[in-house]
């Protein structure tokens, strides 16, 4: 009997959780958060937030995603089969080379209702772009320490090996897969490279570092998800954790959209540089906290209008990193979101979001699925966005990166070339929601028919 790749997925996120715990106390504070605010949410029986009781509930309190930073091809497309036996795969393309961050990235994750529902474990995977360094010489050592190390311990690669060849693994594989891929996202305080080429590496730019002088990427922060953002963000500075100034993405709704993200700042650590036999002690900034609160997917129709009122609001106030401003920033975002409707209806009958639809308890009254909905009939519930935004994330690498993050922008984007390293294609996140609510249309329909028959 294999066991599920459902079943591998939650059990890797759990055990990376306990770790993240304990390497990062703080973490440990803000699921204690997020876990009382959702309670409290959950506890309110208005259900304005419109889950559909179980497939959206039960997941909260174990929700999470991380993210990784990889140096290499080869460590992308390992990465890619190992996340495979998990049931993740690569959804869409992020190119974050236009917020001066010199990487293009994907998201890990489950694809489907029931594979959502189960665990929606998600790894947002960058690549490190080399050629985006200007100085040969140190782009040439940069490619280098990366060629000499390998993430993967042997046995995370025979068993991703033997998942492959036999279409899974057992229970004892299982649990050994989970504890052998972990080693990849475990930190280690001892940089593979001396302290000065760490400082010319933080030179050309702080991520560049990063990825090229630990012997492995690191997982830089776990993000458990809340449904009430604001309360957690004010927790969080109520328990003394640096939250950052402002909540990326877009304003507090009565009808959350996409994504609203908050962190508090990277953590200051000690590491140690390799020097005549011993070491020498150093400091670096990795890892922090974040949290989210997520909302309904947004058609293509609904993300040009996010994308347009968000530009619009950053055309007139971009927040200041220091937070001087965050106040007229919130108050501006409000201001120009409110041409972003917010009742679900609206959202829906605008082909602004999608939505899962089921059996209501209202009698069928007229034709179509207005008449239908207006009935109550058939009742609507927001699918989840499930995947990620490049400004909200260009905004937390670069609150973690330092004021002195370079602003000049960088080179072209470059989808077919992650592809390459990845080995296969990203797959368009619009098509997966999209048939998540036809295929619901379509079940919700059959069963209103034959209830009224
Ligand atoms: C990834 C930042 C992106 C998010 O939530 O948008 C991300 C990184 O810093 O490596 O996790
Ligand atoms: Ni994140």
């Amino acid at each position: 009997m294999t066991v599920s790749p459902g079943q591998i997925r939650a059990d890797f996120s759990a055990a990376m959780s306990e770790m993240y715990r304990t390497e990062v106390p703080a973490y440990g504070t803000l699921v204690r958060i997020v876990e009382q605010v959702n309670a409290g949410v959950l506890d309110r029986d208005d259900n304005a937030l419109a889950l559909t009781p179980g497939e959206d509930t039960n997941r909260i309190s174990a929700e999470r995603h991380g993210a990784i930073r990889l140096g290499t091809a080869e460590e992308l497309a390992m990465m890619g089969r190992v996340f495979a036996v998990m049931g993740m795969e690569p959804i869409g393309y992020y190119d974050l080379s236009v917020a001066s961050v010199p990487v293009h990235s994907t998201a890990f994750r489950p694809i489907g209702r029931e594979a959502l529902a189960e665990n929606p474990f998600r790894v947002f995977t960058s690549l490190l772009r080399l050629e985006l360094i200007q100085d040969e010489v140190l782009r040439d050592k940069a490619a280098a320490t990366l060629a000499r190390r390998c993430i993967f311990t042997d046995d995370a690669i025979r068993l991703t090996e033997k998942a492959e060849a036999e279409g899974g693994l057992g229970a004892e594989d299982a649990s050994r897969f989970v504890t052998e891929v972990l080693e990849t996202f475990r930190w280690h305080p001892e940089a593979c490279v001396d302290d000065a080429t760490f400082d010319e590496l933080i030179a050309a730019h702080r991520l560049i570092a990063d990825v090229v002088s630990f012997k492995g990427p690191h997982i830089n922060h776990l993000t458990p998800r809340t449904l009430d953002i604001d309360a957690a963000q004010a927790e969080m500075l109520a328990h003394g954790l640096p939250a950052k100034a402002i909540v990326e993405g877009p304003p507090r709704r009565a009808c959350p959209i996409l994504l609203r993200q908050t962190a508090f700042k990277a953590l200051n650590e000690a590491i140690r540089f390799p020097v005549d036999g011993g070491w020498q002690e150093g400091q670096h900034t990795a890892r922090f906290g974040e949290i989210e609160q997520r909302g309904v997917a947004l058609t293509p129709k609904g993300r040009a209008l996010y994308d347009q009122l968000l530009a619009d609001v950053r055309a007139e106030i971009l927040p200041a990193a220091d937070g001087s401003n965050a106040a007229d920033y919130v108050a501006k975002l409000e201001d120009v979101f409110k041409a972003f409707p917010d009742t679900w209806r609206e959202l829906h009958d605008q082909d602004l979001g999608y939505f899962k639809y089921a059996p209501g308890n209202g009698a069928v009254k007229g034709e179509g699925l207005q008449a239908l909905l207006d009935s109550g009939a058939l009742t609507l519930s927001p699918i989840i966005y499930e995947d990620f935004l490049p400004v909200s994330a260009a905004g937390i690498f670069q609150s973690n990166l330092g004021d002195e993050a370079r602003t000049d922008s960088q080179a072209a984007s470059s989808r077919s070339s992650f592809e390459a390293a990845l080995g296969k294609r990203v797959i368009d996140e619009f098509a997966l929601y999209e048939a998540m609510q036809a295929a619901s249309y379509t079940a919700a329909l059959e069963q209103v028919n034959k209830g009224a028959a």
